[in-house]
């Protein structure tokens, strides 16, 4: 039988390559997202290849997660492989300026956002005692940054999350890790900058990750045989020594 994955953050760059590489393998899908239109575009897409159910949810509303996610037709309700993935950074200011709004957006939809998804999920993982749940941490988890403070922070909470998971859901068998990226080309920057133009330098004078590189290594990750477990995983771009240090060819 197929697996199924929920995938959240699905409409663009990491969530959305991991869907196109997930339904190369006949993987059913899940695919989570606010953005109703690119959710249907990436269906149609995606479903002559596999199976595929969207969920329109902002993942920061818990009412609205757990409803979203008890509305699973049976066919989708046993989900093998959650990738805990939607997320993003807002803002990039010191703390002695920052945006009381991006603060809480960053935590609600990164750390919070990730519990109510688990939260709605692992019930049926841990009464059919399998599952696997890879969260989508980053570079900025493992090491704060100059003005990161904040997403730094939620990022390092979803990597104590996912330690705490790991040693919870141990008895009942169920895989936890985290794949922690570090520059990769998606909308990120988009979002982090509000549409400002210094978006468009971030991955400018070097190869930045692309997002189905990122989407290559969690498919490995959910393909090893069942006594292994990728636990934490950090992935730079070649150019990356660190999250400050880049080397640009200009
Ligand atoms: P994108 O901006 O391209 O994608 C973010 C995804 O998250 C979108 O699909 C968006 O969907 C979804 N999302 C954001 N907010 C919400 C919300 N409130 N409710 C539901 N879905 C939401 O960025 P990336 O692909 O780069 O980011 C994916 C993950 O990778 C994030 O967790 C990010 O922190 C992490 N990461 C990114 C790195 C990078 O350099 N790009 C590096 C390390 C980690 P929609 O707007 O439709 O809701
Ligand atoms: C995203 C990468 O370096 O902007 O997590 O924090 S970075």
């Amino acid at each position: 039988m197929k697996k199924i994955a929920l995938i959240t953050g699905a409409t663009s760059g990491i969530g959305r390559a991991t869907a196109q590489e997930f339904a190369k393998h006949g993987i059913h899908l899940i695919l989570c997202g606010r953005r109703q239109e690119r959710l249907e575009i990436i269906q149609k897409a995606l479903q002559e290849q596999t199976e595929v159910h969207i969920l329109n949810f902002d993942v920061s509303d818990k009412k609205e997660t757990l409803k979203a996610i008890a509305s699973l037709p049976p066919a989708f309700k046993n989900i093998d492989i959650l990738i805990n993935n939607a997320g993003n950074a807002h803002g990039l200011d010191p703390i002695q300026t920052g945006n009381i709004d991006d603060w809480d957006a960053m935590i609600d939809i990164n750390v919070k956002g990730l519990l109510y998804v688990s939260k709605a999920v692992i019930p049926q993982m841990t009464e059919r005692k399998t599952g696997q749940i890879i969260n989508i941490g980053s570079s900025a988890g493992k090491e704060v940054y100059p003005k990161g403070n904040v997403y730094c922070a939620s990022k390092h909470a979803v990597l104590a999350i996912t330690e705490g998971m790991r040693i919870d859901l141990n008895e009942f068998g169920i895989k936890v890790g985290a794949i922690n990226p570090g520059l990769v080309e998606t909308e990120f920057s988009q979002v982090r900058y509000k549409g400002d133009a210094v978006a468009d330098n971030v991955y400018k004078g070097y190869k930045a990750l692309q997002p189905e590189d990122i989407a290559e290594i969690i498919y490995f990750a959910v393909t090893r045989p069942p006594h292994v477990n990728i636990a934490d995983l950090l992935v730079f771009p070649t150019a990356q020594a660190s999250s400050t240090i880049v080397k640009k060819s200009f």
